[in-house]
């Protein structure tokens, strides 16, 4: 049963026990997800409707995809991994609540953004997805599907959905260092390869972008499209335009307030690297990271310090031909 409209309240404070779990769809796709194609890399993956996913998660995007039907006020956070996700998340909350919690009470200040916003992949992996039943609308959700495996309902335009994607060398830059944790032995070059060659978690990259690009397009009222560097430029321009679109623009007595500022202020990456919240402990459920991990530099451009000249111009030319006559540019 859909819980009333006072949300959107962190998934953390969802009570677990109240909640029913559904057998993980691991058994139920099974079968299917074994006939799939497979990669062993460093995230084994699994090619399902032009998309390498992660073995792991496969049985749960198909759970999403199937499953998930969208109330109207949705809004749906999506990213290609390492793209700026937490940002997103901290952002898209913290325009979504700003007047529902007084200033030094936040939630995202005692709870990293993960807890806040839920991970699609995780929660249907885990048989978990009757608590977002009960999450209070609106609800934001967030989730790396490409956007042609999105369940109907999203792309049929049941709801909001918000993209970010950023410089691939930076992207796979970040990703290098945050499986690192996991894996100390890991190899940027099989990583980078698996980049080029599409076989990436959640690639071809740039599909996964295009798909969005596309969308975003067609569809302005319903898909926004966002940049890591364009946020990192130019913040609170990009949150007005953010809460424009969510449905909750600033007004005059708010701008007047600085309740911009102090939006991007709250999720600026010092402030929350910073935070008892993001230093300690994990955050997912599948391969449960540091939280301290999803808060490396938070920069652009620093792809420089770990790829040849070499390296960054095949990367270029690669995305900068497949986005070719679609408006889209890296930077
Ligand atoms: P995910 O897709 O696995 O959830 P995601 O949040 O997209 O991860 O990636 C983390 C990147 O965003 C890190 O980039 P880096 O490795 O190049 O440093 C991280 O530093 C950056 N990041 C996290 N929070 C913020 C923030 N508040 N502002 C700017 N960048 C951030």
């Amino acid at each position: 049963m859909a819980a009333a409209g006072t949300g959107p309240v962190p998934f953390k404070d969802i009570d677990d026990d109240a909640t029913a779990r559904v057998p993980p769809p691991k058994e139920e796709f099974g079968d299917l997800v074994a006939a799939l194609p497979r990669k062993e890399q460093f995230l084994d993956g699994r090619f399902y409707q032009g998309f390498w996913l992660p073995e792991h998660y496969t049985p749960g995007v198909i759970a999403f995809q199937r499953r998930f039907t969208p109330r109207p006020d949705d809004m749906v956070l999506v990213s290609y991994p390492k793209c700026g996700t937490t940002w997103l998340k901290a952002l898209a909350f913290a325009v979504m609540t700003r007047a529902a919690y007084p200033a030094g009470d936040h939630p995202l200040l005692r709870l990293n953004p993960h807890d806040c916003i839920p991970f699609v992949e995780d929660v249907f992996t885990d048989g978990h997805e009757a608590k977002l039943d009960r999450l209070p609308s609106p609800r934001l959700i967030n989730t790396h599907t490409p956007y042609p495996l999105l369940p109907e309902g999203v792309t049929g335009g049941g709801c909001k959905v918000v993209y970010i994607c950023r410089d691939p060398k930076d992207m796979v830059v970040s990703l290098y260092h945050f499986l690192r944790r996991l894996q100390p032995d890991l190899s940027f070059a099989d990583m980078f390869d698996s980049v080029t060659d599409g076989t990436v978690p959640y690639g071809p990259m740039w599909d996964h972008v295009l798909g969005y690009w596309h969308a975003s397009l067609a569809h302005p009222d319903r898909v926004f499209f966002l940049k890591y560097e364009d946020l990192l430029q130019d913040a609170g321009e990009h949150v007005r335009a953010l809460a424009e679109f969510m449905g909750r623009p600033f007004s005059p007595a708010e701008e007047a307030a600085g309740a911009v500022a102090s939006v991007v202020e709250l999720c600026s990456f010092d402030k929350m690297k910073d935070l008892e919240a993001n230093k300690r402990g994990t955050a997912g459920t599948y391969k449960s990271m540091p939280r301290d991990a999803f808060f490396r530099k938070g920069v652009a451009g620093d792809w420089v310090s770990h790829m040849s000249p070499e390296m960054a111009a095949r990367l270029d030319d690669i995305f900068r031909d497949k986005f070719g006559g679609t408006g889209l540019t890296i930077p």
